[in-house]
């Protein structure tokens, strides 16, 4: 499709969520370095979006501290894509129109993917803090990063956990037949295949909230765990229906539902205990504690969620490469963040020449107490 602004305007109309400037930025001034950031701000995993401003926020105010970047002052401009793929575009436009240097976003898969086309296409460097599927990187566009890691490392890990730790003989597979979702869920499969027997694998809408019919087929197949492949805000009905019909098989997935303390494990409440996910050695971060102290005491004791140090990381690197490249040329500033080495809360990070970053790997947690904690590496 072409986005003319007459669909642009149409579709945003549509969906309630025109144009916002964070409040650092406004329509900012002609000197200010602008960043932009796009994700989910509103809707059901708005949760997500806050992780992303907040993160980038922070990172902001650090370095305008300090003078800003280039001796200029940074300011960020936020625009909401909802978590839609169709909307992604239409906020990617938008910030392309609004003169960005960089992007921190998106959030999901199916946004990121076509969003960051259309940044890299306007030399703007874009890095995902949150994006796992393969994908993102694999087209290895060269203004294109990303700073968590991939599906093909996260499912190895959890088919891993499900064959060699828990031995598990019978297992059901669910996915939100989202770029993340199903390409999480089917990377689950491929992994265990000859290795522990896959009864069921089903794909249901994201926007679906009853589960009823899956849920009955899964009480049916007997099985030792079940995976989903899908996101947080479709995770806690679905395990709460799961829990009401009589399911006790521990549910598994992947960083979609980890880390989402009030939003998945307060929800889902006692049925949420045993529930195994995938997701990065925070614990093991160096500077992950730091970082969590600074961020409650900047948002007033808010608690980060899990992708709110990625973002922070995405946008530092963004900042720290445009003094390194002594510009924001989109290509000058995407070469120098292959080139650059970058100390932060997550660690020492590099990139490779996908835009995937050189660190990290997944490790299997487990809610305990109501609260993940890490349980195999
Ligand atoms: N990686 C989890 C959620 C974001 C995504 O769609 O990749």
């Amino acid at each position: 499709m072409r986005w003319t602004p007459l669909i642009v305007a149409a579709l945003l109309a549509a969906a309630g969520c025109g144009p916002k400037d964070a409040p650092a930025g406004g329509a900012g001034d002609a000197g200010t370095v602008k960043i932009g950031v796009a994700g989910p701000v509103t809707g059901g995993q708005a949760k997500n979006g806050e992780d992303l401003v907040d993160g980038t926020t922070m990172a902001m105010e650090e370095w305008n501290a300090k003078g800003g970047v280039l001796g200029r002052k940074i300011e960020i401009v936020v625009r909401d894509d909802m978590a839609d793929p169709k909307l992604a575009p239409v906020a990617a436009g938008q910030l392309v129109d609004q003169k960005v240097v960089g992007v921190v976003g998106h959030f999901n898969s199916g946004s990121t993917i076509p969003a960051s086309e259309i940044y890299n296409n306007a030399g703007i460097v874009s890095i995902t803090p949150a994006s796992t599927n393969e994908f993102v990187t694999d087209r290895k566009l060269p203004l294109v990063f990303r700073v968590c890691g991939r599906d093909d490392q996260q499912s190895p890990a959890a088919a891993n956990y499900i064959a060699d730790v828990m031995k598990a003989k019978r297992v059901a597979i669910f996915n939100d037949k989202t770029a993340y979702g199903k390409g999480l869920a089917d990377g689950v499969e491929r992994n265990l295949k000859g290795r522990v027997e896959v009864v069921l694998s089903e794909g249901f809408d994201k926007a679906e909230r009853n589960f009823r019919p899956y849920l009955s087929k899964l009480k049916d197949a007997n099985v030792d765990v079940w995976f989903f492949g899908g996101i947080f805000e479709q995770a806690a009905p679905l395990l709460l229906q799961a829990r009401q019909v009589g399911i006790t098989a521990p549910m598994m997935s992947g960083d979609g539902v980890h880390g989402y303390q009030k939003d998945f494990i307060d929800k889902v409440g006692a049925g949420a205990e045993g529930t195994l996910t995938t997701f990065l050695n925070t614990e093991g971060a160096p500077g992950y504690a730091a970082f969590v102290a600074r961020y409650r005491a900047r948002f007033e004791g808010k608690e980060p969620g899990p992708y709110a140090m990625y973002s922070y990381s995405a946008a530092s690197i963004l900042l720290a490469g445009i003094e390194q490249a002594k510009s924001t040329d989109g290509v000058k500033l995407g070469a120098a963040i292959h080139a650059g080495t970058y100390d932060l809360p997550m660690g020492k990070v590099t990139f490779d020449a996908k835009g995937d970053v050189n660190s990290g790997g997944y490790v299997v947690w487990v809610v305990k107490g109501g609260r993940h904690t890490v349980v195999g590496k």
